[in-house]
This record gives C-alpha cells, sequence and structure tokens, in this order.
C-alpha cells in the first residue's frame, strides 16, 4: 500500500511564482514526460501502457484535480514492487459534454496535464496520467454510448454540477419540459449529461454485459440515490422496462467528493510552463486539501483507499456537513461578500467579521441540522476556515454564487426549515437567503458588486423591476417562486417578515453593518450537541 505522506514528500517546494509566463516551451507529452525536473511530481507508472477501466462524464476541473489524481494514487499503489509490470486497468477516458476546449487542450499533449497544488507558501507541481482519453460527446455520440457496453469499462463517474441532472429543485427529479430534456427527445442524440447517461445504460441492457457502477461526484444530497431516480425517471418518458432494470440491476452509489478547485487562470498557465519548462495547455490549481467518501459496492475498483479515498456504509453524515457547512458557507458569503464589491473567498474570510459571521452560521445554525455522527462538527468548522484563508487559492464569488436557484435548497433552504421546524431561530442564514435575494434581483446592488450569474435571472430580475426598492414586495414575489421555496417554507411563521426584514436592511446599511448588527445580538437558542 502506497504511504501518503511518502508520496507527498516526492514534492519538492516551489515557491509560488509572479506571472511569468513561457511561450517558447515544447509542450507537456508522452514524449517529453521524461524531461521533467525532478521537482515536480510525475505518474509512477507506465502512462502509455494504462488501458481503460472508468468512463467518466464531465471533464472539467474537478475531475481532473480530484478523482483523476485518487486515480493516479490509486494506480500507483497497484503498481508499485511490480517493476515493468502493466499497470491495473484503471485509466479513465472522458467525455466532454458541453464544450470542446478541455479536449482540444489535452489531446496534443496525450492526456497529461498538471495539478498545482496550491498551499498557503509554496506551490507543487504534479503531472497526472490517469487520463488516457478525452473526447466530446457530441463528435462521436454512438461511440460514446457504446463505452457503457464495454466490459473493460467497470465504472461510469459523473461532475457535471448539479445544474445538469435538469432537476426540478421542489420535486427533487428530473423536470420533463426542461429545455435541455426536451432538446434531448427531438435531437437526433442525447448530449444532456442525463440522456448520456441513460442512452448507454440501455446499451448496456441491450449488449447484456453487466452494466458498469455508477458514481455521482456532484454536490447533490444522496446524489446516488438522486441520480438513479433522475436516471429512472428519464428512462420511464420513453421505456419503462428500461427504468425498471436501472432500478433493479444498477449500482449508484453515492460519494462526497471535496477539493477546492478554482477557475484555471493565466497565472497558472504560466506557473505551469515555468516549474515543468514544458507548455501545457490544461493545468488545473487546486488545494492542498482533498477528500473523497464512497459508499461501498460490489465490484472491481481501484485502490482509491490507497490513496486516501474512504468506503463506508453510509456517506450522509459527511455528505450533510460538506453540503450544509462548506458549500452553505460558500454561498452565504460569496452573496455577502459581492454585495460589498469584493472579490474572491480569501478576501471575505480575511475580514474578521466575515469570518465570526462563518463561524456562527456554521455552528449555531448548520450544525444542528447534522444527522447525529461521531464527526468532530467544530474541528471541521475551524478546518474549512483555514482553507478559505488559504492565499494561494483565488476562488471567485461570482464563481462560487452562480446558479444559485439550483443551489439554494440543498445548501440553505433545507437547513433553514429544519431550523424553523425546530423552533431555533437562524438569522446567518435568512440574511444569506436575503443577500441571494439582493445579487440576483439587483435590489440595492452596488456598482462595485461582483455580477452573480443564475438560469432564472431574466426572471428574477423583472421581479427585481417590478418591485423597485420595496423589500417586502421584492420578497413576497420571490417567495412566490414555489420551484425555489416551495409551499411550507414561506408559510412558516415569521419567516417571511424576518426575510423582507433582512433584505430591506441588506438594502439601507449593506452587508458589513448587517452582520455587525447580527453578531452583536447574542445567540438565541443553545447549541444542540451530538455526541
Ligand atoms: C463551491 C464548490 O462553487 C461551489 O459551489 O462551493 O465548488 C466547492 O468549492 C467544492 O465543492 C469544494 O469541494
Amino acid at each position: 500500500m502506497a504511504n501518503l505522506s511518502a508520496l507527498r514528500s516526492d514534492f519538492d517546494r516551489v515557491p509560488s511564482s509572479g506571472s511569468l509566463r513561457v511561450t517558447k516551451a515544447p509542450p507537456l507529452s508522452l514524449e517529453t514526460l521524461d524531461c521533467l525536473p525532478s521537482a515536480v511530481r510525475r505518474p509512477g507508472f507506465d502512462v502509455a501502457a494504462l488501458r481503460p477501466g472508468i468512463l467518466h462524464l464531465g471533464c472539467g476541473a474537478f475531475h481532473r484535480a480530484h478523482q483523476a489524481v485518487f486515480t493516479q494514487r490509486a494506480i500507483e499503489a497497484e503498481t508499485s514492487g511490480a517493476a515493468g509490470a502493466a499497470p491495473p486497468a484503471w485509466g479513465i477516458v472522458a467525455s466532454s459534454l458541453r464544450q470542446p476546449s478541455t479536449r482540444n487542450a489535452l489531446r496534443p499533449q496525450d492526456g497529461l496535464y498538471t495539478v498545482l497544488e496550491r498551499g498557503p507558501d509554496a506551490t507543487r507541481a504534479e503531472v497526472v496520467g490517469s487520463l488516457r482519453e478525452v473526447g466530446f460527446a457530441p463528435e462521436d455520440p454512438a461511440g460514446l454510448l457504446a463505452r457503457f457496453a464495454d466490459p473493460a469499462i467497470r465504472i461510469v463517474t459523473l461532475t457535471v454540477t448539479s445544474s445538469a441532472y435538469s432537476l426540478d429543485p421542489a420535486a427533487d427529479g428530473p423536470c420533463p419540459d426542461h429545455p435541455e430534456i426536451q432538446r434531448d427527445h427531438q435531437g437526433p442524440a442525447a448530449c444532456n449529461a442525463l440522456g448520456v447517461l441513460v442512452g448507454g445504460l440501455a446499451a448496456a441492457q441491450k449488449a447484456g454485459t453487466r452494466p458498469p457502477v455508477v458514481m455521482a461526484c456532484d454536490n447533490l444530497p444522496e446524489n446516488g440515490r438522486t441520480l438513479q431516480q433522475a436516471a429512472m425517471d428519464y428512462a420511464s418518458l420513453t421505456d419503462d422496462r428500461l427504468a425498471n432494470w436501472i432500478g433493479r440491476s444498477v449500482q449508484f452509489p453515492s460519494s462526497m467528493v471535496d477539493r477546492i478547485t478554482p477557475a484555471v487562470t493565466d497565472l497558472d498557465v504560466a506557473d505551469a510552463a515555468m516549474m515543468l519548462g514544458l507548455a501545457d495547455a490544461a493545468p488545473v490549481a487546486a488545494e492542498p486539501f482533498r477528500q473523497w467518501v464512497i459508499e461501498d459496492f460490489e465490484g472491481a475498483r481501484p485502490r482509491w483507499d490507497a490513496a486516501g479515498a474512504e468506503f463506508v456504509t453510509d456517506v450522509a453524515p459527511w455528505e450533510a456537513s460538506k453540503l450544509r457547512l462548506l458549500n452553505g458557507t460558500h454561498m452565504a458569503i460569496a452573496y455577502l461578500g459581492a454585495l460589498v464589491g469584493l472579490r474572491t473567498v480569501f478576501e471575505v474570510v480575511a475580514e474578521p467579521l466575515f469570518a465570526d459571521y462563518a463561524l456562527r452560521f456554521m455552528l449555531e445554525e448548520q450544525k444542528p441540522t447534522l444527522p447525529p455522527s461521531r464527526h468532530d462538527i467544530d474541528a471541521y468548522a475551524h478546518q474549512l476556515l483555514q482553507r478559505w484563508r488559504n492565499p494561494g487559492i483565488v476562488h471567485d464569488l461570482g464563481r462560487v454564487g452562480r446558479n444559485g436557484s439550483d443551489k439554494l435548497q440543498p445548501r440553505l433552504l433545507a437547513s433553514l426549515m429544519d431550523n424553523l421546524q425546530a423552533g431555533r431561530p437562524a438569522p446567518c442564514t435568512i440574511l444569506a437567503v436575503a443577500a441571494w435575494i439582493c445579487c440576483v434581483t439587483g435590489l440595492g446592488v452596488p456598482a462595485e458588486a461582483v455580477e452573480i450569474e443564475d438560469p432564472l435571472s431574466e426572471n428574477l430580475r423583472s421581479l427585481g423591476r417590478a418591485a423597485g426598492s420595496d423589500a417586502a414586495r421584492l420578497t413576497a414575489s420571490v417567495l412566490e417562486m414555489e420551484n425555489l421555496f416551495g409551499q411550507d417554507l414561506p408559510r412558516m411563521q415569521g419567516f417571511r417578515a424576518e426575510l423582507t426584514a433582512a433584505v430591506s436592511q441588506l438594502q439601507r446599511v449593506g452587508p458589513r453593518r448587517a452582520i455587525a448588527a447580527l453578531m452583536a445580538s447574542a445567540p438565541a437558542a443553545p447549541v444542540l450537541e451530538f455526541a
């Protein structure tokens, strides 16, 4: 078994550099892999000999900084000791569904790319070789579906973002009227993630092969069960027998994935080139922390456990704390920070007022809503603050806060409902929801505020225009969006008035004074402690 700390010490520490650009360097590829300086960590197996075993849908930066790295380490763990032996067949075949840019950048590099691990004081570089093929789904839809029936592919993973499941947030299932689902049904080939998944599973069913295990790696509650239900609902729009077979025969383990991975910048490209001495058109940058907790399943899998992943019988406690503390707080500080014109998560938590707010939100409002577990939630919350305070990670608030209407329910509204039902006040959550309303409707948003994109933006902005500066009218009209807020929450006693007051306060005095007033008030209810 590989020793993680030993693997880590393979890196040489290299100070974070400035934005020097290396333009003349030859490209990273299998041919130049041996030219890497010793400070750069490289795949510990014969990359060219690696055969595929995993199909991945969506090939964004997160997948490449997370699952691909775990898989690289897992392959190394199984390869080590067997000099000259072929690596275990766990190479990743990835397919981008929306844009060909990653494929275009990675193909000339034989799928190789750099992960820049940006710590508070230093950046380390690792070249990843677990990604063996990258395609663009619309160019070869039949080829992609055929992969599902290839017995070599034993696992299918997905990082397509929660928005790509085309779920109806209130109904907790795919929305048949969703434009992407409509397009899939009318077009010659599916291009939506669910359409590709269901089409691929249909191919496996038809071929009579053992279907691959399908693993959701998106930030959704019960992501495995949610994806399975979404796939069944999608299949049943046209084929009930397929839907039943998906329910009976395909395993969908849930998993909790975590690694903060900001959008790639020119600085990342320049730093990768400088550290490698080779040009890499598709590096990714990420924090040193990475975590993967996977619901155990039947069948073969890479030695992800040797790479630091955990297999457990119930992912729910990890998933709940991650979604509610990390992702929920991310959203809260993104909207509050955006309203004062701050740009990054680091900038927000650098202000003690925002950091205190984040901690209070996590410990007094999110923590009491978590399922009982032995996890040390206080330590987790403090560790999150440390991670957000990493100056090497430039995590843009606009990116963290975008598509809020798809993410509000699991990250903020579900716990809000739990708290209100239990009679616990939740002023930090209500302020966060109010900040989201201000950001997306444009109410009282100063010129310097960061713009927050949302799929419902057009509708939300027109509500903002219609309400003018009338906070009560605005709040009432936003709460009428049943697909976001459902029916029960807006009826909870006192909630509407509190939310209206928070929107109005943000509009009048701005986030800093609103938070200061909130922090000056003592928590009104004792914090529940779980063993
Ligand atoms: C963030 C996540 O943009 C967002 O929604 O909260 O991408 C977050 O950085 C990751 O889940 C960290 O693992």
